[in-house]
């Protein structure tokens, strides 16, 4: 029998879509990998106290929110969430987690990808450690904390000053990094020198100390009064 040219061709579709719906089995069997999740965020030895963790799923994610727990618990304020395509996790952390505290964060419960395999709390986690972080009340030379490198600190309110007594012998530039904010600040030396900047509106400030200035250096950090700032901020210096 012969069939017509028609039927021929609606056959051949029909084993087409069977192949193809068999191919499919075949790539989601191959695609039960496992779910990963992997921190892209360089942490280095030390990293900020208001830090942003991103960490990329090796397959989208079902789940429309992601919960994180931090280990020891924290009171700051943070955020967890997952981009529109939900295989990229941000942790963005905009309060103050402790100074010099080992970390450890991991997902507070299971999720699942899109191929439907899981990643459990117990899979993976991040270990980390902060920077110091400024001690109230330090409004005034008697009270200012002392730093060698770098320190994070808040300018709580515009009326807020953060005193820093500056411990490295050999500090060329003080620095200061405002963090979704402008503070300012300005160096007396222990001769009652002042030393600022004439102009401050970078995200990083530069201050570079004369070579006579006389040590130990205080470095006063505010808010900018003209803008009514108030934030976070990382104060570091550069040594020679
Ligand atoms: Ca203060």
């Amino acid at each position: 029998m012969v069939l017509p040219f028609s039927v021929i061709g609606f056959i051949r579709a029909v084993i087409a879509v069977v192949c193809l719906c068999s191919g499919c089995a075949m790539f989601n069997s191959a695609n039960d990998e496992p779910l990963t999740m992997r921190c892209v965020t360089s942490l280095g030895d030390t990293i900020s106290v208001f830090p942003r963790l991103q960490y990329v799923f090796s397959s989208p994610l079902a789940d429309s929110s992601v919960a994180v727990a931090f280990s020891p618990s924290v009171s700051a304020r943070y955020n967890a969430y997952l981009n529109p395509i939900r295989d990229t996790l941000t942790v963005l952390v905009t309060g103050a987690l402790e100074g010099n505290t080992r970390y450890a964060l991991r997902l507070a419960g299971s999720v699942m990808g899109v191929n439907g395999s899981r990643f459990n709390p117990s899979d993976d986690s991040t270990v980390f450690f902060t920077y110091p972080f400024e001690t109230e009340p330090n409004d005034t030379r008697a009270g200012a904390d002392t730093f060698s490198s770098t320190i994070f600190g808040t300018i709580s309110e515009v009326t807020d000053i953060d005193v820093f007594a500056d411990m490295a012998s050999q500090s060329q530039a003080v620095c200061l990094q405002s963090i979704d904010c402008q503070d300012s600040f300005y160096v007396v030396d222990a001769a009652s020198r002042l030393v600022s900047l004439s102009w401050q509106m970078k995200q990083i400030d530069t201050l570079r100390l004369p070579d006579d200035i006389a040590r130990p250096l205080y470095v006063f950090v505010c808010s900018r009064s003209n803008k009514g700032s108030a934030g976070n901020y990382r104060l570091y210096s550069i040594n020679r």
